[in-house]
């Protein structure tokens, strides 16, 4: 059975949110923040040699990075192909490939220097026009997909758990208002039911 190392307060809820879509069974350990610092603890750096979340174990294999146990669970577990394409036609494999990076590769690094920015509560010259710029960037292009659909590939599909989480992250640091579209994307994933599974199950 899959174990899932849960970092309160962080995107592995959005994995607990996946092996509910997926409907696989799994055993939750659940970690705390350093009330004071906000970072992991010796607990989970015990699990893992970076001591981050999301984690994964299932039989001998032990897993790091979201993006990457997305899509080592929906190899293994979503057999009928209803969260990811299969490699049938490379096109739409390959697309959905680009929108699982994405989030961790382009999204998440300016949001982290807005995050840090905004609680040091210092207006930096360089690093705040950056990351205002690149947010603005990334949460338009974003939205541009999410013209003519619910969700980043069309039907909700394993894509969504990376992008729901960069989207979510920019909610929390008061980025979403000129994003109507955003707000009522990250509203609908949170309205399914497996969310709200995730969200019981893991008390986030
Ligand atoms: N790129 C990694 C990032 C993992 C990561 O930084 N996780 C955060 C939680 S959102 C963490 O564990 N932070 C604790 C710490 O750095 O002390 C992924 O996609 O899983």
């Amino acid at each position: 059975m899959i174990k899932l190392h849960h970092l309160r307060i962080g995107r592995s809820i959005f994995t607990v949110w996946l092996l509910e879509e997926v409907g696989v069974d799994y055993e939750l350990d659940v970690y705390l923040r350093h009330p004071q610092t906000m970072r992991a603890q010796e607990d989970l750096k015990a699990v893992h040699p970076l001591g981050k979340s999301p984690v994964i174990e299932d039989g001998d294999l032990m897993l790091s990075e979201s993006g990457a146990i997305t899509t080592y669970v929906l190899a293994k577990y979503d057999t009928e192909n209803k969260l990811h394409p299969n490699k049938g036609d490379l096109t739409v494999w390959a697309d959905f490939q680009q929108w699982l990076a994405y989030p961790e590769g382009s999204v998440f690094a300016p949001l982290l220097l807005k995050m840090l920015t905004l609680r040091s509560g210092i207006d930096h010259p360089v690093i705040t026009p950056f990351s205002d710029t690149e947010i603005a960037l990334h949460l338009g292009y974003i939205v541009e997909k999410l013209a003519d659909r619910d969700y980043i590939h069309g039907a909700f599909s394993g894509v969504d758990f990376g992008i729901a989480y960069v989207v979510s992250m920019a909610e929390r640091l008061g980025q979403l208002e000129p994003y109507p579209t955003l707000q009522a994307y990250i509203d609908r994933c949170r309205a399914r039911p497996a969310f709200q599974r995730a969200v019981e199950r893991a008390v986030e």
